[in-house]
């Protein structure tokens, strides 16, 4: 298809999850024409994919929304403490009709390439359907965490039983009932998908390389008064959240653990356990994250819960985690722990004989065998940060892949743009804050806006962040990671570094100096005149 063929779009926007829709919505108040691109059938993003039994928010679901409307939200009743898939996916549905958003969708198109022309300022985007798009600005909203990850095992083809991938669910109705069932993984999804298969399976068996400091959710329906409160409070939640580490809607602690008596500890830990949820980590005390003694303590208060909860002792054993908690992305639970004390549970360590191969009953490790399975579900993780846009072939001013470049080195301004990339922007790129996520996109969108008004204002047409910009952001993502106890996760396989996917780029993805500190860098940058960003006009091309 040549160039003349293409369609034009002010801007083009990939992906249809929260911050695609957040994202159109900011182009109607630029007043920029706008489509999204979606390979999923309908919108959702994250809630389209992963609809495995069990899957839902560990955000409450009153904070996790849009913001910029309050009058939307009012007419909306929130369900739980903790939204399902489904009711996050009923959300979008009915935020994007209220808007009427869904005439400038597009599904069923997968973007495969993407490449910046410099004579003519323009993004030129091709999608597996064969069609090309032609735009100005070019906004990726592909998803943190949007490209699964399916471990390599040797004959995978082998298994005559069904496979599932939590992070791809079928659509229909999978029955687990009377069957034998192995999970492998037990990150976030394998402990929301693991209590509710083994209520209806004959057998769970669990495959675990690395044990996680599960959480207790503690999820309850919204009452009616709760309800209200939500619509009352409304603009103090979102105030709540802008100021919160992980932008959840809590209050962090201003007390240090170490600064009270041991007793005074265990009190204050026992109650943020009853609480649950993440206030247990930063309504208690506010040195968790940053001081490895005081994290010790809390890691030992959460063991001794694994050991009270789970009734025989080498599997609670087995559960409980010997690294600092927040190394790794701590789960929040729905009963997980009291799974084990099920029948037709059980758990295997695969963390010294890892899994190999599958047979076609089952699987290997290194030393022991496995079978008898009807059915396996991978809960296996994603390719975290990067993983969507290294699957497109996104090419810049010099024809450089965004894939290469961030093979050698990742380097971007607040995770969202990037030099020699012009006029394209991310919401929740790498090195961007990995919390909660409607809150970050928020954020990341209202600046996106204000920089494209500046280039509007400035009479210029091109945008890209400054080199020196991006090398100062990214010195800052490493030495506010360095400041905490996420940089342990080099030794537990933490996805926040890239170390689950064998040969990826060893570096931090996201942004753990504070997400409320990450909300006022963007206002400095704004406020202060896009001082990192440089405007112009094209660059024309000697040779046209
Ligand atoms: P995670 O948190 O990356 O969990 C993946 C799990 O799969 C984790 O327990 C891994 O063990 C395990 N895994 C991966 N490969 C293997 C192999 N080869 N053998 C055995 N076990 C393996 O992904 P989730 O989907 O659970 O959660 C991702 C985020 O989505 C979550 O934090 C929420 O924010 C939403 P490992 O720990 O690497 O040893």
């Amino acid at each position: 298809q040549s160039a003349g063929q293409a369609e034009w779009i002010d801007v083009l926007i990939i992906g249809a999850g929260f911050g695609g829709l957040r994202m159109l919505q900011e182009c109607r108040e630029l007043g920029l024409e706008a489509i999204i691109l979606d390979a999923a059938t309908d919108l959702g993003g994250t809630w389209y994919w992963n609809r495995y039994p069990g899957a839902r928010t560990d955000t409450e679901s009153w904070a996790y929304c849009f913001y910029f409307s309050e009058k939307l939200n009012e007419q909306y009743s929130f369900k739980e403490r903790y939204a399902t898939w489904d009711s996050s996916l009923d959300y979008l549905n009915y935020a994007a009709d209220a808007l009427d958003m869904r005439r400038h969708m597009r599904f069923e198109r997968r973007v495969t390439t993407a490449r910046y022309i410099n004579s003519e300022n323009v993004w030129e985007v091709q999608t597996d359907t064969g069609e090309t798009y032609r735009c100005r600005y070019l906004v990726s909203a592909s998803g943190v965490l949007s490209v699964a990850y399916k471990p390599p095992f040797k004959n995978s083809e082998a298994f005559n039983g069904k496979v599932y991938l939590t992070a791809n669910w079928p659509k229909e109705h999978v029955d687990f009932a009377g069957k034998r069932v192995a999970v492998i993984g037990t990150g976030a999804s394998g402990v929301q998908v693991i209590p509710i298969i083994a209520h209806e399976a004959a057998h769970v068996t669990v495959f675990q390389r690395t044990p996680n400091y599960v959480l207790p959710a503690r999820n309850a329906p919204v009452t009616d008064a709760q309800q209200r409160a939500i619509r009352r409070d409304f603009h103090q939640m979102v105030a709540q959240c802008r100021k919160q580490v992980f932008a959840f809607p809590m209050t962090d602690s201003k007390v240090a653990l170490k600064s009270v008596s041991p007793e005074e500890q265990q009190r204050v830990l026992e109650r943020g356990w009853e609480i649950g949820g993440f206030q247990f980590a930063f309504e208690t005390f506010n040195d968790i994250l940053t001081d490895r003694e005081s994290n010790a303590v809390v890691a030992e208060f959460v063991r001794k819960k694994i050991r009270a909860i789970v009734k025989d002792p080498k599997t609670a054993e087995m559960l409980c985690p010997d690294y600092a908690l927040f190394a790794k992305r701590p789960p929040l639970g729905h009963f997980y722990f009291e799974t084990f004390n099920r029948p037709n549970v059980n758990l295997v360590d695969v963390s010294d004989d890892p899994i190999e191969a599958m047979t076609a009953t089952g699987l290997k490790t290194r030393t022991r065998e496995f079978g008898d399975f009807d059915a396996v579900v991978y809960a296996t993780g994603f390719d975290g940060g990067t993983g969507a846009l290294v699957k497109i072939d996104v090419r810049g001013t010099n024809n450089q892949s965004i894939a290469e470049t961030w093979r050698k080195s990742l380097q971007t301004q607040f995770g969202i743009c990037m030099n020699g990339f012009p006029n394209f922007f991310m919401i929740s790129g790498p090195q961007a804050p990995f919390a909660n996520t409607p809150m970050i996109v928020d954020r990341a969108v209202t600046w996106i806006g204000d920089c494209i008004r500046h280039v509007q204002a400035s009479g210029d047409t091109v945008v890209e962040a400054r080199a020196e910009a991006c090398e100062n952001w990214t010195k800052f993502v490493q030495t506010t990671m360095d400041m905490t106890v996420l940089a342990d996760g080099a030794g537990v396989n933490s996805w926040f570094l890239g170390k689950n996917i064998p040969g990826k780029l060893q570096a931090p993805l996201f942004f753990f100096g504070g997400a409320n500190n990450y909300f006022i860098e963007l206002e400095k940058e704004s406020g202060g005149g896009f001082k990192g960003m440089q405007f112009r006009r094209p660059t024309i091309d000697a040779a046209a």
